[in-house]
C-alpha cells in the first residue's frame, strides 16, 4: 500500500466515528429563506435512512443524534429497531427548550419556578428516550440570556442553572452522560448563560464526573483559538463532545473543514495529542450542520471525509521530531514539521485503504451512482419541513 499512515495510525481511522445530526437531512436555512429539496425526509425515521447512507458509503458514521420535539415519535423501540435494521444506531439525544413561548426569559435559568419545572421535565423525556433507545449522552444547549444591560440576574441564573442542571444531572442512570454546549451569544445578544468553556466547565464540574462540556466549533468568537481549549479541557478529563462545523462569520454550520481546514487540522492534532482518539477515549464526535444549498445527504458525506482526511494529516505530524525541536528552541523546524503533515494529500492513501476494507474508493461518486437520490425524490413527494424553521 502506498499509504504513508503506520499501522497505529490506520488502527485510529478504523475506529473513527463520527455521529450525524438528523437534523442536517431537514429543509433548513436562514431568517430570511427556507429552500425546499426534493426528497426530504418527512419523518425521523426518513431522516435515520438518509443518515444510513453516510454511513453506507464511508464506514465513518455510524450512529445518528436526534433532537426533541423534532424527531418525536410514539415508539422510540421502532426507531431505534428501524436505526438499526438501517446498520447505524440513535446516539445523543439533543434537548430543546428553544422553541417555546413560555422560554422567552430563559428555561433552566427562568425566574419562575413552574416554567423550571417544565424545562426540567423535558430533559427528564429525554433521559427516559435515552433509555430506549439506548443512546449514552444527552446534550444540552440553551439559548438563554438577555439583551439588555441591567435586564437580566447575572448570578441569580447561574445560581439557578446550576439546580436545575442537578436535577437533570440526578437523574441519569448507568452510563449515561451529560454534555452541556456553550455559544458566546445567539439568540440573546447581550449577555448568555453558558456563553464560553470555562462557565461550562464551571457548572459541569460542580455536577459531577458524568457531565461534560460540549464543544461546538462555530461557537466562538472569530480569532479564537480553539485547539487551546481543546487541549485545556483534555487536560482537565472533561472533553465530552464536539460538535463539528464551520464558520466565516458566526454560527454559519457550514461542512466541517470548509472555511478553515488547517483550524480542523490543528484541533484533530489537539485532539490526538490529548487521547481523545484513544481506544477508551471519553470524546464524542459529532457534526451539527445545515445544508441550506447544497445536496444534504453529499453534504454530510463530504463533512466526515473532511473529519477523516485531517484526522490522517494529524496522524502524520512525526511526534518524536516535534518535540525535538520543541526542546531545542527550533521555532521554524519545528513549525515545519507541523506543516509537513498538514501539506501532505493523504486522499489517495485513503481511498486506497477504504477499498481495501470494501469501502468505495470514492464515496461522494458511489453515492451519485447509487440512484437513492433520485428514488426519494420520486418517493416521498410533499416532504415537510423537517427541522430549524418548523
Ligand atoms: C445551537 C446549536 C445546538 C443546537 C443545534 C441545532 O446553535 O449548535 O447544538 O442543538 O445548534
Ligand atoms: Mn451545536
Ligand atoms: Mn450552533
Amino acid at each position: 500500500m502506498s499509504t504513508p499512515l503506520s499501522p497505529d495510525s490506520l488502527a485510529v481511522l478504523a475506529r473513527q466515528a463520527i455521529e450525524v445530526p438528523s437534523w442536517a437531512y431537514g429543509n433548513s436555512g436562514t431568517r430570511f429563506k427556507v429552500f425546499g429539496t426534493p426528497g426530504t425526509p418527512r419523518d425521523p425515521f426518513e431522516k435515520v435512512a438518509d443518515a444510513a447512507q453516510v454511513h453506507r458509503y464511508t464506514g465513518l458514521a455510524p450512529a445518528v443524534a436526534i433532537h426533541i420535539p423534532w424527531d418525536k415519535v410514539e415508539d422510540y423501540d421502532a426507531l431505534t429497531g428501524y436505526a438499526h435494521d438501517q446498520g447505524v444506531a440513535i446516539g445523543t439525544v439533543n434537548s430543546n427548550t428553544f422553541q417555546d413561548d413560555d422560554y422567552k426569559f430563559g428555561a433552566l435559568t427562568h425566574e419562575d419556578a413552574a416554567i423550571r419545572r417544565k424545562a426540567i421535565d423535558h430533559h427528564f423525556e429525554c433521559i427516559d428516550i435515552m433509555g430506549r433507545t439506548g443512546s449514552r449522552d444527552l446534550k444540552i444547549w440553551l439559548a438563554e440570556g438577555s439583551n439588555y444591560p441591567g435586564q437580566a440576574d447575572l448570578r441569580g441564573r447561574q445560581d439557578r442553572l446550576q439546580e436545575s442542571l442537578q436535577e437533570i444531572y440526578a437523574r441519569l442512570s448507568g452510563d449515561q452522560r451529560l454534555v452541556l454546549e456553550y455559544k458566546f451569544f445567539e439568540p440573546a445578544f447581550y449577555h448568555t448563560d453558558v456563553p464560553d468553556w470555562g462557565t461550562s466547565y464551571a457548572q459541569v464540574s460542580a455536577l459531577g464526573e458524568r457531565a461534560m462540556v460540549c464543544l461546538d466549533t462555530g461557537h466562538h468568537a472569530p480569532g479564537t483559538n480553539i485547539e487551546f481549549i481543546v487541549m485545556q479541557l483534555l487536560r482537565l478529563g472533561k472533553l465530552g463532545s464536539f460538535d463539528f462545523n464551520s464558520r466565516f462569520y458566526a454560527d454559519d454550520d457550514l461542512i466541517v473543514g470548509a472555511a478553515d481546514p488547517f483550524q480542523l487540522f490543528r484541533i484533530l492534532f489537539e485532539v490526538l495529542r490529548g487521547g481523545g482518539l484513544d481506544e477508551d477515549s471519553p470524546v464524542a464526535f459529532m457534526l451539527d450542520q445545515c445544508h441550506n444549498v447544497e445536496d444534504k445527504i453529499p453534504g454530510q458525506i463530504r463533512s466526515v471525509l473532511n473529519v477523516q482526511e485531517m484526522t490522517a494529516r494529524a496522524l502524520l505530524v512525526d511526534r518524536e521530531a516535534l518535540a525535538t525541536a520543541q526542546r531545542a528552541g527550533d521555532v521554524l523546524g519545528a513549525n515545519a514539521i507541523f506543516m509537513d503533515a498538514y501539506q501532505t494529500d493523504v486522499r489517495p492513501a485513503l481511498a486506497e485503504w477504504r477499498a481495501s476494507r470494501g469501502l468505495p474508493e470514492d464515496p461522494m461518486a458511489a453515492y451519485a451512482a447509487s440512484g437513492y437520490f433520485e428514488k426519494i425524490s420520486a418517493e416521498r413527494v410533499g416532504g415537510t419541513q423537517a427541522s430549524w424553521g418548523a
